[in-house]
């Protein structure tokens, strides 16, 4: 039994592993930089450990530091959070060596998924549906423009060390291939510290669909159900949805087969999140795998009633899953805003500051996940998300509304944020039809 949890992470996500940890009666200790000396995690925690300065690699990046902190406060578990150490194997194998239950998967596992050209083969092994591309690394320019030729373009490379948006380019033709490989080549050697890429064909205006898996220690594998997540800025989502308008029960039932069957063939642990792009005609793919718990969790835990953090923390302590297939009951219909310091018409330019007054909404099926309060200095090292607000209501009609209404009540008083953005997102006719895809932001939404 897990009995003290150090939290590798700040802001909302460390709040709420917090919070259930109390409720675990497991003991908290929040690990903070010199920025988050005010921080609502470090308030909150049962005790708290300085790891270092305002930057994240003299911090939360700080694996050195945050592993003495957990043996000098006698800590045996370790949660990631998202962001920072949760991808990062060695983190997880130095817990292991240290003997720290890590709340995740094997650190193999995260290493074989944090490549995605290994990610890749594996499901081509397990028979899950891949984007047409290359199996293997591309060597060079030439071995690009070989393979392009075979995929058709438009087609896509990307970064097996990537995942997001770093390192990747699409190319419509044999010129854009040709400046666009190299510098998807630079920008991961600068980001990932590798330039291995490998390449897809380009599907347009996809969807993001996503499978929320749990896997015990003992070969049992389910999933949660699929998150729409294809409202995104600059390779970020920001706004999330659950389940999805486009899938059938069929289709549901037959990608939700595949998650668990990758999860089962990369032989996962803990809880993941198996991606996929769902093209104009309903094909799936499998893009990656996430071996940590996400952002948009929350909605998941709406619509089926699962505290997923906990599921995890179970799951790590070596129990096995309670709950069967045939138990994962999907009620109603969730949707997740992230709330961002930023300024939407520069280009979604970060706004730190000082938050001099604010008021979160409430009720019925709202759900506010946040490190924020009154007087609360947001720092400018990290990311912009100050805030989730997520609601549950018995159909997508109904969320919507909610969603409209939580927004409008809520007060961010001294920093720029997007919630006028969101609000108006939320209003949009394409949105608001389900009909938004990966391109909807940048196509639809006439910023700048
Ligand atoms: C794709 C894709 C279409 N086809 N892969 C990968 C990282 C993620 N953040 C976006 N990714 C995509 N991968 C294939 N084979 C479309 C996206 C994608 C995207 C790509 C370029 C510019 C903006 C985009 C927005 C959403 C999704």
């Amino acid at each position: 039994m897990i009995k003290k949890m150090l939290i590798a992470n700040r802001g909302e996500i460390a709040v709420r592993i917090i919070r259930v940890c109390r409720e675990m009666e497991i003991e908290t200790v929040a690990v903070y930089s010199v920025a988050d000396k005010e921080a609502l995690h470090t308030q909150l925690a049962d005790e708290a450990v300085c790891i270092g300065g305002a930057s994240s690699e003299d911090s939360y990046l700080n694996m050195e530091s945050i592993i003495s902190a957990a043996v000098t406060h006698g800590a045996d578990a370790i949660h990631p959070g998202f962001g920072f150490l949760s991808e990062n194997p060695q983190f997880a194998k130095l817990c292991k060596q240290c003997n720290i239950t890590y709340i995740g998967p094997d650190y193999t596992v995260i290493e074989k998924m944090g490549n995605k050209v290994a990610a890749r083969q594996t499901m081509i092994n397990a028979k899950i549906p891949v984007v047409p591309g290359t199996n293997n690394e591309i060597k060079d320019l030439n071995h690009a423009l070989q393979e392009a030729e075979k995929t058709g373009y438009p087609v896509i490379v990307k970064a097996a060390s990537g995942g997001g948006g770093k390192g990747i380019r699409v190319a419509y033709n044999k010129d854009e291939l040709k400046s666009g490989f190299l510098a998807a080549c630079k920008e991961s050697m600068a980001s990932f510290g590798d330039d291995t890429m490998y390449m897809e064909k380009f599907i347009e205006n996809p969807r993001h669909i996503e499978f929320q898996i749990l896997a015990d220690n003992y070969g049992n594998v389910i999933h949660l159900g699929e998150r729409d997540c294809s409202i995104q800025r600059h390779h970020q989502k920001i706004i999330e949805e659950a389940p999805s308008v486009v899938l059938s029960e069929d289709q549901r039932k037959e990608m939700g087969k595949m998650a668990v069957r990758a999860a089962k063939a990369a032989g996962y642990k803990n809880a993941g999140t198996v991606e996929f792009l769902l093209d104009k005609t309903g094909k799936y793919y499998f893009m990656e795998m996430n071996t940590r718990i996400q952002v948009e969790h929350p909605i998941t835990e709406s619509i089926t009633g699962i505290d997923i953090v906990k599921e995890q923390i179970l799951i790590a302590q070596g129990e096995k899953l309670k709950l069967k297939q045939n138990d994962i009951k999907l009620t109603g219909h969730a949707i997740e805003c992230r709330i961002n310091a930023e300024i939407p018409e520069k280009n979604f330019m970060p706004s730190p500051g000082v938050v001099q007054h604010l008021h979160l909404p409430a009720g019925n099926g709202v759900r506010v996940d946040t490190g924020l309060y009154t007087g609360y200095r947001i720092p400018s090292e990290y990311d912009s998300m100050i805030a989730k607000v997520i609601v549950h209501a018995p159909d997508r009609e109904a969320a919507l509304q909610k969603m409209r209404s939580a927004l409008d009540e809520m007060l961010i008083v001294g920093v720029e944020t997007n919630l006028d953005f969101q609000y108006q997102i939320m209003r949009h006719p394409v949105f608001c039809e389900g009909k938004a895809d990966t391109g909807f932001i940048e196509n639809l939404m006439h910023i700048k």
